[in-house]
């Protein structure tokens, strides 16, 4: 079960200052939740500036680099490893696209939020990124080993 554990695919989502002052955190790890995900790992904190140029290090040539680390350190976010079968792809079909005028309605972006400078949510976009991202955010003592249940229907 151990071993299984740790095979297990893992992805870092992030709620951001936006959708923590919205009060959306339960609505968003509801989506997670339902869809029969595992939360292996959960935490509210106010990254630094320099933590969140550490985040988005892959965008630092992007006009929008500097704005955006400025507004992922304004206030809480909301830090989580979700874990299960396909967890990055599906975890990024539960958020939507980049843009929120672009997200279909019934994701997390079309259904929640207007604008791609307030787009509420963060999701690691492939395995390497998955990976470099909760070892960034999570010590490794922080990710909780449980079962959910006995049964195989949920991860
Ligand atoms: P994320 O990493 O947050 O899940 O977003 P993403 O992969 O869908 O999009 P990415 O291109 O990696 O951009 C990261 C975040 O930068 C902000 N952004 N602003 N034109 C703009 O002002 C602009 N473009 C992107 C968004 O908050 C996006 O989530």
């Amino acid at each position: 079960q151990e071993a299984h554990a740790a095979e297990m695919e893992r992805t870092f989502i992030a709620i951001k200052p936006d959708g923590v002052q919205r009060g959306l955190l339960a609505e968003i790890i509801s989506r997670f939740e339902r869809k029969g995900f595992k939360l292996v790992a959960i935490k509210l904190v106010v990254p630094s500036k320099d933590f969140a140029q550490k985040h988005y290090h892959d965008l630092k040539e992007r006009p929008f680099f500097n704005g955006l680390c400025d507004f992922l350190s304004s206030g809480p976010v909301l830090a989580m490893v979700w874990e299960g079968e396909g967890v990055i792809k599906y975890g990024r079909k539960l958020i939507g696209a980049t843009d929120p005028q672009k997200s279909e309605p019934g994701t997390i972006r079309g259904d929640l939020a207007v604008v791609v400078g307030r787009n509420i949510i963060h999701g690691s976009d492939g395995p390497e990124t998955a990976k470099d991202e909760i070892s960034l955010w999570f010590k490794p003592e922080e990710l909780v080993n449980y079962s959910s249940n006995s049964e195989k229907w949920v991860y």
